[in-house]
């Protein structure tokens, strides 16, 4: 059965060529090399799942359910190849072809299923999940679009389908055997008989059909699933219309149905999208809860131990309608009695939040659920009664403690709270680092904390050291293999093992000139995407993620001008040279964030054509960030900016896969900064800026922007020549908005509070990175101390403490 498949993998991709592909080996292009090759590695990657398929259900196992709307899972066919230990009988192959294996694995499009941080994590923990040998489901969605392209267009941001899946895809296996109705809109009809179910008579169905993505496991022949919902239509086309010759009308009955499982966060800011938006949250996680239910029973023929067998997360709310929709299941349609129903539903579930700003939490206008999901909309309001009840008998009168509990926001539309759904179906709710658990039970979920004390943890979070620092940069992985071994990639805190060779100056060069070979590499993607020529020799200064306010790209943007400025007042002054590179999608309907990669690019556009400044200073915003663009940027940074205000970032992953790579980390006391701060030493990071209490008393006191802009002349001349359009003279005025947001409207996220403290920080950057020992010294220390950081240590967290699922060998 298990062939040595390393000698037979040449003969193999000839055979998928032929066979698979249809193209005679001699003529195979590199496209048809990158099918073949993920031919023969997906043949054993189905034996695996095959094998551990059966092994879980042989042991009648426990699983976990990982419910999350976005996956981000990037490119597989590496990441294939590394788990099955095949790398070098791929390179043979395709070098036979004259291909080198880097070029054949980057034909394979991105499968960016997702937007953020949420949806990295989600593809980190599957990973760990398999490693760690967890009988293990991811449930999303399978959208035809990603969410979109980000192309620039005279410095602004364009929105483009991601039609990912346009030539097909190796790494899905159809599962035509597996679909499920979904069921929207319509009544509900109350039987006369008081024991009878209420009926819901729906008005609209869709089929999820399912799509698996093997999920290989590095160092163990496990793997996990990932199973994606494509949406489908009852019928294919009206074909009564389509023979009267009305085309249009033909396809729109197809489209209304199968657009669910399109893209990604249709663009919110219209009625239609936030219906969709809540039909997508429904679609995957009833279809999802279906084939769990069904699963079990298949293997159980029972389904009051559930609980005991299944462990169901909730990645944020935005699959925690499955609360209600598992009570729907076992009391409407399995016969189950509510309290034994609301007694397995909540021994079931689990619930990560990833977000403490109040605007982010999500909720759904009673109006909107009512018309979409009313059976779903009435179990709600039950398990509210009953949330009311439990409220009014703990602080008898205390009608606001009850307001603040509520499942629903009476205050305006009536709106269903989806964090309180959440927490209320849940056994166990965690934030993703310690400042921002504690900051949970602090705030938003105080009230909570009354009920039940207990229910709040932390996990911090983590990112799979596989992609992040094996994959993604092969040179510093030769070396540690070198001198710390190989366990690492197994054993992440084997990385300690580098702190005495921090001490050792021969060990910091071979680590210097691997840097310096990583920022040649991103140099030429910068070049080839943006035009830009960039010296290796500059300070790489990296600030990658999603564009928001609260993230402070501005920030950067305020620091990157007062530095120009200072480069033309003295122009005969010693500067580092610095590349500052941005990278990151805005949300299609944020207008404050386009503005800013406009920004960006005007700024940008000026200073790279300053003959006065040359070298000394670059500005580039690399097109279309996503997880294939960060392999390449995360291990040719030096700088890493982690900068949000104090108590917004819920945690951030970028900061860990910086700090992996080499990177010094410039940030705030935020989220996992801090984390990492205790783990690399105060004196091997640079932390600025108002604490988390401190911007609490600021906003409280009164903070007035201006007066601070006013006492720095430095800022002053940033702002002033910022809103008079120095950088876009064709339209002066295009950012004067944005300028007076900071000045006049309130600067919501202390840009002008943090703004001399961040240049000083920057100044202590520009004076270490003088001295490449003391900087590299620094650099080897922080990717010593960043072995907490594996996402296995957050799985085994999450197995232990909250799921409860044990590791099969
Ligand atoms: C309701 C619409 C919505 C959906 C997704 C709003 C916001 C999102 C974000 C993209 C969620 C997200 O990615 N959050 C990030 O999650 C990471 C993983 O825990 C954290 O490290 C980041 O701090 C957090 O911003």
């Amino acid at each position: 059965m298990n062939a040595p498949l390393s000698d037979s993998l040449a003969a193999r991709v000839e055979r998928h060529l032929l066979h698979t592909v249809g193209v005679a080996p001699a003529d195979a292009g590199p496209l048809a090399l990158m099918t073949a090759v993920s031919q023969a590695a997906r043949a054993e990657l189905s034996r695996r799942w095959v094998a551990t398929d059966a092994s879980d259900r042989a042991l009648k196992a426990r699983r976990v359910c990982y419910l999350s709307m976005e996956f981000l899972i990037g490119r597989s066919l590496g990441n294939a190849l590394d788990a099955l230990g095949l790398n070098e009988a791929a390179e043979g192959s395709v070098g036979s072809h004259a291909r080198q294996l880097e070029d054949i694995e980057s034909r394979e499009p991105d499968a960016a299923l997702g937007n953020g941080g949420l949806g990295r994590l989600a593809a980190c923990f599957l990973d760990s999940m398999a490693a760690l040998g967890l009988p293990s489901y991811g449930y999303g969605i399978r959208y035809e679009f990603g969410m979109f392209a980000q192309r620039i267009v005279g410095g602004r941001q364009v929105e483009q389908p991601d039609p990912w899946l346009e030539d097909g895809t190796p790494w899905e296996f159809p599962r035509p055997d597996v679909h499920y109705p979904v069921r929207f809109g319509g009544w509900v009809e109350r039987p006369e008989s008081p024991d009878a179910q209420p009926v819901w008579r729906h008005a609209g169905e869709v089929s999820a059909k399912a799509y698996d993505h093997v999920i290989p496991g590095h160092g163990t022949e496990r793997v996990s699933t990932l199973r994606l919902w494509k949406a489908a239509a009852p019928a294919h086309i009206d074909l009564a219309a389509f023979n009267s010759g009305d085309y249009a009308r033909a396809a729109e009955f197809k489209n209304q149905f199968e657009n669910i499982s399109w893209v990604l966060y249709p663009n919110d800011s219209t009625p239609a999208g936030r219906e969709l938006r809540l039909k997508q949250e429904y679609f995957f996680t009833s279809a999802s809860i279906q084939d769990i239910v069904a699963r079990h029973r298949a293997e159980h023929g029972r389904l009051s131990n559930l609980a005991d067998k299944v462990a169901i997360h909730l990645n944020d709310t935005h699959p925690a309608i499955g609360v209600a929709e598992l009570m729907r299941l076992l009391v409407d349609e399995h016969g189950v009695s509510w309290a034994a129903a609301w007694d397995i539903t909540r021994r079931t579930f689990s619930y990560t939040n990833h977000t403490l700003m109040p605007e982010a939490l999500e909720t759904w206008p009673v109006s909107l659920m009512q018309q979409v999901l009313p059976r779903h909309l009435e179990i709600i309001f039950r398990i509210n009664a009953e949330l009311m009840a439990l409220a009014q008998a703990t602080r008898p009168g205390d009608v606001d403690f009850m307001r603040r509990l509520s499942l629903i926001d009476e205050t305006g539309e009536r709106r269903v709270r989806m964090a309180n759904l959440s927490i209320v179906g849940s056994h166990t709710v965690n934030g993703v680092s310690k400042l921002h658990s504690d900051l949970l039970v602090e705030t938003i979920f105080k009230d909570f904390t009354v009920l039940w004390p207990d229910r709040f943890t932390n996990m911090t979070n983590g990112i799979t050291p596989r992609r992040w620092l094996a994959q993604a940069n092969p040179g510093l992985s030769a070396l540690l293999d070198a001198r710390i071994g190989t366990g690492w990639r197994r054993d992440l805190m084997q990385l300690q093992r580098l702190k005495p060779l921090a001490e050792d100056a021969a060990f910091r060069a071979e680590f210097r000139a691997i840097k310096r070979a990583n920022k040649q590499r991103l140099a030429a993607l910068i070049e080839r995407t943006t035009g830009v020529v960039v010296s290796p020799d500059s300070l790489f200064d990296v600030q990658v993620k999603r564009i928001h306010e609260y993230k402070r790209q501005l920030l950067n943007v305020l620091q990157v001008v007062h530095r120009y400025q200072a480069i033309l007042a003295n122009p005969d002054a010693p500067v580092v040279p610095r590349v500052v590179v941005f990278a990151g999608k805005a949300a299609s309907s944020y207008h404050t964030a386009k503005s800013i990669i406009r920004l960006i690019h005007d700024v940008g556009a000026v200073i790279n054509r300053d003959p006065r400044v040359g070298d000394r200073l670059k500005l580039v915003f690399i097109p279309n960030y996503g997880v294939s663009v960060a392999e390449t940027i995360m291990p040719a940074a030096d700088l890493s900016e982690q900068i949000s205000t104090a108590g917004t970032e819920a945690s951030g992953t970028g900061n860990m896969k910086l700090a992996l790579n080499g990177a010094l980390t410039i940030g705030t006391d935020d989220g996992a900064n801090i984390e990492i701060r205790q783990a690399v030493g105060d004196d091997n990071i640079f932390i600025f800026g108002q604490l988390t209490h401190e911007v609490t008393a600021l906003r409280a006191a009164g903070y007035q922007p201006m007066r601070i802009a006013d006492g720095d002349p430095a800022l002053q001349a940033v702002l002033d020549s910022i809103a008079a359009g120095a950088f876009n003279p064709d339209e002066p005025a295009r950012y004067r908005g944005l300028i007076d947001s900071l000045l006049w409207g309130g600067d919501h996220y202390l840009l002008l509070a943090d703004f001399a403290a961040y240049v000083a920080a920057q100044a202590r950057v520009d004076a270490l990175y003088r001295d490449a020992e003391a900087w590299s010294h620094k650099a080897v220390l922080n990717v010593a101390g960043m072995g907490g950081f594996s996402s296995d240590r957050t799985i085994r967290e999450y197995a232990e403490r909250i799921w409860r699922v044990a590791g099969q060998a």
